[in-house]
């Protein structure tokens, strides 16, 4: 069942209303009964949407993946399909953060602006933050601590803390396990088919009368709280952001819609535009999932045995609107600290971002968990995060549909590219 016109428009409509309604109600946060709205009806609507696709992503994700394999019935394949999507992502990311930076040094949103450095939120945010060792350390586990930490030692907790990229390792090693005793497995194949039917009718019902009223009420509560007041002292930065988003969306998948899956960008769009809506809303990659594998399946009509297998990977490690925040906050912050970054900083910059996103989970506000690790790395005082932060929720949303509609992007052209792919040769033989 596509996700119809009527439930994207409907979205979209709450999407605008939680803005307006938020926005005004922050102008008046102070009032008793403003904070009484937000807090009982816009954030109790809010967050029980948000655990319900909470709720469905390990299920959707394990059944998907372990299908996807077996569809693709043949483990090189996969493995042609795994080294495709991660060149795909690499390089988005790779250019992501470089139009980034590139765009940050035309626009200077840091200039003449150095005395935020000496505000409140720097030296609070260096108390809380980063003396509680809970953010640079806790991710700067290196790139070999990922690798390691890509296989489960216990199934079960890493399906209970959502632990995306060792439940992708675990679904496939059974989805091979599958192929390789295909004789035997017909029954089980039957069960996760069936599975993923539940699964998924689960995830339209929540989607059809939830998502409308859930959106409103996460985006109504994150203006109410953060408003466009904290964009003003910040409006170079936020616009530098959110340009480059646009640009990366518009340029980067664009044409990898138009020129390698050769469809129209305008219909990719459109018909992607309900997952988009979600993952505004919620700020993360991880809890749209089925939301996002089931309308780029249905609406764009990407294979199964590519979306639920690329979808979920770039949910953990393809983040590139994450990445042109990184970008631009670095940039932000060496012009506030009158520092001029090398190339070789940048291009470390770059390294780093790229390696950071993979293996962190998609939820709100791990880019700037990230970014410390990435101000760090090139001698830059991570605390100076404490400046963006307010206003981070705002931007957490557009950059998570960037990340998402990513991946929709790369998985239509791998699955367009193999339909060609295999029409060529039936026209051959
Ligand atoms: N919210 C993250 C995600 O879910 C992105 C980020 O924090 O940058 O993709």
């Amino acid at each position: 069942m596509k996700v119809g016109n009527k439930l994207t428009i409907q979205i979209v409509i709450a999407l605008i209303l939680g803005i307006i309604i938020g926005s005004v109600f922050n102008l008046m946060v102070d009032q008793t009964w403003v904070q009484w709205i937000d807090q009982y009806i816009f954030n109790v609507v809010g967050q029980l949407f948000l655990n319900m696709i909470f709720m469905m992503v390990v299920p959707v994700v394990f059944i998907s993946i372990v299908l996807g394999v077996v569809n693709v019935g043949d483990p090189k394949m996969l493995g042609g399909i795994g080294l495709k999507t991660l060149a795909f992502y690499l390089a988005s990311t790779a250019i992501a953060i470089s139009l980034a930076m590139l765009v940050a040094n035309f626009l200077n949103p840091g200039e003449g602006q150095s005395q935020l450095l000496d505000s409140d939120e720097v030296s609070e945010y260096r108390e809380t933050e980063l003396e509680g060792g809970a953010t640079a350390e806790s991710i700067n586990q290196g790139f070999d601590q990922t690798l390691i930490n890509l296989i489960p030692t216990n199934v079960i907790e890493a399906m209970g803390t959502q632990n995306m990229l060792q439940i992708i390792a675990f679904a496939i090693f059974v989805g091979v396990a599958i192929i390789a005793n295909k004789d035997k497995t017909s029954g089980i194949v039957s069960l996760f088919e069936q599975g993923n039917d539940v699964v998924m009718w689960i995830v339209m019902a929540i989607m059809k009368y939830f998502a409308p009223i859930g959106a409103f009420g996460l985006v109504a509560t994150a203006f109410v709280q953060a408003g466009f007041g904290a964009i003003q002292q910040l409006g170079m930065y936020f616009i530098c952001v959110l340009l480059v988003l646009f640009l990366h969306l518009a340029i980067v998948y664009g044409s990898a819609v138009q020129f390698l899956a050769k469809k129209s960008f305008v219909w990719f769009i459109k018909n992607f535009a309900p997952a988009m809506g979600v993952a505004f809303s919620t700020s993360s990659s991880s809890a749209v999932l089925p939301i996002s594998l089931e309308t780029a399946q249905k609406n764009l009509g990407v294979r199964k045995s590519v979306s639920s297998f690329v979808q979920p990977l770039g949910a953990t490690i393809n983040m590139d609107g994450t990445a042109i925040m990184q970008g631009v906050a670095t940039v932000f912050i060496a012009q506030l600290s009158g520092v001029d970054l090398t190339l070789m900083q940048m291009v470390t910059v770059v390294v780093i971002a790229t390696v950071a996103s993979i293996g962190t989970a998609g939820v709100p506000g791990v880019g700037l968990v990230m970014l410390a690790m990435v101000l760090t790395a090139v001698g830059l005082d991570p605390a100076a995060i404490g400046i963006i932060i307010g206003i981070d929720r705002l931007l957490d949303m557009t950059r998570t549909m960037v990340n998402i509609t990513g991946d929709a992007a790369i998985a239509l052209l791998i699955s367009e590219q193999q339909k060609r792919k295999e029409a060529a040769s039936e026209s051959q033989a």
